[in-house]
């Protein structure tokens, strides 16, 4: 079933402009293997239930998990990474209410504040958060002191924790030394926003492949339709927009097909042009992961060493 777009009003008015999710969404031609994880998707809301934070810099549509797990089944995705959405700021609880009625489909990563409790961070981790994210991205959140970052990371460590970072490619010069300081591994959020009018072999593009080789870092190869510049018209056949985007995917999944990991980002927030027809970004995949040894570690394998470490695939 395709997810349907909520119909009582929220109690929130949108951010003007914004753009809701893909009501009905295309059949994938690609089948997922089974057991394929989405490790980046959000719930929004819904507002009247789980109020958006004051200081958010947007106000969604409401989109929350009955709609994720209709997606979910529709795609023929098995398990979510839900990660907790800016608009929501630390206030958990729709992200946690999602993982919770999942029935163990899910996982979650946080956002927390410096002065957390030791034992709020237990009850996250029993209720199924798996990690905490730093946000350095200035549209989305006042910045945060890297000493108190660091802090939080030496927190979560004992957790087996880690942390998703989301940046922007101009900032890794002066973050990587931060990020590989941490005692947790760093999981980078959409390739790290890489300028696709650029190479591949750029220096940007170089650079960032040179910090994923320090080791122990992840990668989501995930928002082709963010980052194309191409976008949804330019088709390499039918069902394949955002070709820009296809050889740095590529790429990393080539050099770190262990560390890769791949993600819908429904119900893609802050979009402006087109919302993504999200069939097709399944579609994607075995474009950026051309065998099948490569897709079961981007789809399945890595995301369950990761989230669900032990558990048989
Ligand atoms: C994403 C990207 C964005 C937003 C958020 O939590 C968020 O608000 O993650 C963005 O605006 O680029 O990962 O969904």
């Amino acid at each position: 079933m395709s997810p349907t777009p909520p119909t009582t009003p929220a109690p929130f008015t949108k951010t003007p402009g914004w753009l809701d999710w893909y009501a009905n969404p295309s059949r994938p031609a690609f089948t997922l293997p089974p057991g394929t994880v989405d490790a980046h998707c959000h719930v929004f809301g819904p507002g009247a239930r789980f109020p958006y934070a004051p200081e958010r810099k947007y106000t969604p549509c409401d989109a929350g998990r009955d709609e994720l797990f209709a997606l979910r089944d529709h795609l023929g995705v098995s398990r979510n990474v839900i990660v907790q959405a800016t608009c929501h700021g630390a206030d958990n609880s729709a992200m946690l209410d999602a993982v919770a009625a999942s029935q163990g489909r899910a996982r979650g990563v946080a956002t927390v504040r410096p002065d957390v409790t030791d034992a709020e961070l237990r009850r996250l981790d029993d209720a199924g958060v798996r990690g905490i994210r730093f946000n350095f991205l200035k549209r989305l959140v006042d910045a945060a002191p890297k000493d108190a970052l660091a802090a939080l990371a030496k927190r979560i460590a004992p957790l087996g924790w880690h942390v998703v970072v989301y940046f922007e490619a101009a900032d890794l010069a002066e973050l990587a030394d931060f990020f590989t300081s941490l005692p947790v591994p760093p999981v980078v959020d959409h390739m790290g926003r890489p300028d696709v009018t650029d190479s591949p072999d750029g220096p940007e593009f170089t650079r960032f492949l040179r910090f994923v080789d320090r080791g122990e870092v992840w990668v989501k190869v995930s928002c082709p339709e963010r980052l194309s510049v191409s976008g949804p018209a330019a088709l390499d056949g039918e069902r394949h927009p955002y070709t820009d985007v296809v050889p740095f995917a590529r790429r990393v999944v080539e050099e770190f097909p262990e560390s890769v990991l791949w993600g819908t980002d429904w119900p893609h927030p802050n979009l402006t042009d087109h919302m993504p027809d999200d069939g097709l970004l399944v579609d994607q995949v075995p474009r950026v992961a051309v065998t099948a040894a490569q897709q079961h570690r981007l789809l399945v394998a890595n995301p369950m060493r990761l989230y669900w470490p032990g558990e048989q695939l």
